[in-house]
């Protein structure tokens, strides 16, 4: 039997008669699944969830490969592509009884698109706007400016493209770290660096709250890959925009725990580099300033599960 691209590497979009199908980025649900999708894009630090179905008996491989992509075309930002001849292979080897009718596939097996709404945890919920207004908790939220930023040049750990937190290396201990409140709701607005940046966060899901039109390059698009609402640890958009008034607004949640992590970019050299930020995970109480006395004492008695801690928007399972 022949073998077949489930992903065409010559046009970047999936083989005819074949559907690929997105259930999670990250280990997180979409809002609703499945979702027909037209590609597959992972940054580094990615994963996803799918399923293929594919109407037509043959062998059937997936590659990794760099452009075309159903994304359209964007300024190569000359990172590394992983190529990979085999990711995994798929063997067809009959058709279902029910398409044996030789009625149209999709009508004998009509795919049941965006049908299912799975239930989610805190700490995943899917931050917008209508679920923040329905909960009542726009008065929880907190804007806080964060992105990653070229760092220029004849700085410490300056190598050609990489980046830096909020124009800053790695501090260790941070006097200023980006403050996670339990209870609170976080929003990134504009976070910038996203065009070649992948963002990872530690201990929480993003939600990308918006993608805007005006935010992406020309003869570029965004496609069901990623929509409004959606969330994940690891984010990056190779189509976005890059330069002034470029950025893409993320919101957080915190779940109850209290203590440190952080964020980075996820390309390891970028990383190695210095482009990590320490996180606080905060109880409401305890608020403090690391490197005063009053502050080493407010950490030292946080409890490390926060009390009467309640999400801004709450799950809906446990
Ligand atoms: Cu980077």
């Amino acid at each position: 039997m022949p073998q077949r691209h489930i992903v065409n590497t010559q046009t970047g979009n999936v083989a005819k008669g074949c559907e690929l199908l997105l259930f999670a980025h990250d280990h997180v649900y979409l809002q609703q699944v499945p979702r027909k999708v037209p590609h597959i894009y992972l940054t580094s630090g990615n994963r996803a969830e799918l399923l293929v179905r594919c109407i037509n008996p043959g062998n059937y491989v997936l590659t990794a490969g760099r452009y075309p992509s159903a994304m359209g075309t964007w300024v190569n930002t000359d990172v590394n592509n992983l190529v990979q001849p085999v990711v995994l292979r798929l063997s067809v080897t009959a058709r279902s009884r029910w398409d044996r009718t030789h009625r149209p596939w999709e009508a004998s097996w009509p795919l049941q698109e965006r049908k299912c709404a799975p239930l989610y945890p805190g700490y995943a919920a899917p931050l917008t706007d209508a679920k923040i207004i329905r909960a009542n908790a726009v008065g929880k939220m907190v804007m806080q400016q964060a992105g990653f930023t070229r760092n220029a040049p004849g700085v410490v750990g300056n190598i050609p493209f990489s980046c830096s937190v909020n124009g800053r290396f790695l501090d260790v201990p941070d006097p200023n770290p980006l403050i996670m409140e339990q209870g609170k709701i976080i929003q990134w607005t504009n976070f910038t660096g996203l065009f070649l940046h992948p963002l990872h966060l530690h201990s929480g899901t993003m939600t990308i709250v918006a993608l805007p039109l005006d935010q992406l390059q020309p003869n570029a698009t965004w496609t069901a890959w990623y929509e409004p609402g959606d969330r994940g640890d690891t984010l990056q958009f190779p189509q976005a925009k890059r330069g002034p008034g470029a950025g893409i607004t993320l919101r957080i949640q915190p779940g109850p725990f209290s203590g440190y992590s952080m964020m980075h970019c996820h390309f390891l050299q970028h990383e190695d580099a210095g482009c990590v930020k320490l996180v606080k995970w905060q109880c409401p109480g305890y608020e403090s300033t690391l490197g005063s006395v009053a502050g080493v004492l407010a950490e030292k008695d946080q409890p490390m599960v926060c009390k009467n801690f309640q999400y801004a928007v709450p799950p809906t399972v446990w």
